[in-house]
């Protein structure tokens, strides 16, 4: 990696490119998950950058329905892997929720580097891609028996946008991360954190361990993801209006 100095004013952004950078170059990371990296990064610069009341309350919503999900799954491609890896995995033990590893650019040597260094961290990863999800022609229908075949609830961070009409057409609930809260994905999930997933990620395990600790707090949570999403674009339309009345 290159030595990026701390009093850089981007520095946290550029630590992130230098992730995805490195994950490129050890094969976890697709080529255009270097493109896809970079449209994140522009919602989320202009969304300043921080987790946003209605970004949080997503999350709170993602972990109960995750917690009380029968057969929960958290979806992982290069991108998520090369980010957060310790944290997908600290936050799948919570949920004793599997990570599964779906790509969209499939290749088996990049499933099995993915995996690899999951597990290095520890996780139970389902990487066989012994099953297929029906109705989907990409190579994100190759799942697993254990994994997203059986869940009741999926957790498909930073997704292109092929998978969630078919997940839920299998009756399952979807949750995705997703800067854009214009994206396909976004506006079908059932729940839709729009925020980064180096983040979303942290605050999940943070809610995670508090449900563990005692879950009064969450009884009764109501979350409506179609007027989260209006929040999201709205703080986006003020933002740039903002600039404009500067
Ligand atoms: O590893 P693979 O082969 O499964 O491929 C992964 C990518 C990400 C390349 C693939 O899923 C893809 O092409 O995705 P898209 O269509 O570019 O969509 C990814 C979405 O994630 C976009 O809407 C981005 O805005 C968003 N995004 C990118 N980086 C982040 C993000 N959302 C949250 N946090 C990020 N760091």
């Amino acid at each position: 990696m290159h030595t990026i100095p701390e009093s850089h004013p981007r520095y946290r952004s550029l630590i992130t490119r230098e992730k995805l950078v490195k994950g490129f170059k050890d094969g976890i990371v697709a080529p255009q998950g270097l493109i896809a990296h970079g449209r994140g990064e522009a919602f989320d610069y202009i969304l300043g950058e921080k987790t946003h009341d209605f970004a949080l309350k997503s999350e709170k919503a993602a972990v109960l329905l995750l917690s009380r999900a029968k057969n929960p799954v958290i979806s992982v491609n290069g991108n998520t892997t090369a980010l957060v890896p310790g944290e997908l995995v600290k936050l799948s033990k919570l949920l004793n929720a599997p990570l599964e590893v779906n790509l969209f650019h499939w290749s088996r040597e990049r499933v099995e580097k993915i995996a690899s260094l999951l597990r290095s961290f520890g996780a139970e990863v389902l990487a066989e891609g012994d099953a297929v999800l029906e109705g989907l022609e990409s190579a994100r229908r190759i799942v697993n028996k254990r994994g997203t075949y059986i869940a009741d609830v999926v957790l498909v961070p930073l997704e292109d946008g092929d998978r969630c009409e078919i997940l839920k057409k299998h009756g399952k609930k979807v949750i995705t991360i997703d800067l854009n809260p214009l994206s396909r994905t976004s506006q079908m999930a059932d729940i839709t954190i729009v925020d980064n997933i180096t983040r979303a990620i942290p605050n999940m395990i943070k809610t995670a361990e508090e449900l563990k600790n005692g879950p009064n707090e969450y009884k009764e949570f109501e979350f409506d993801n179609n007027q989260n999403l209006r929040s999201a674009i709205q703080l986006i339309c003020e933002y740039l209006t903002s600039k404009v009345l500067d």
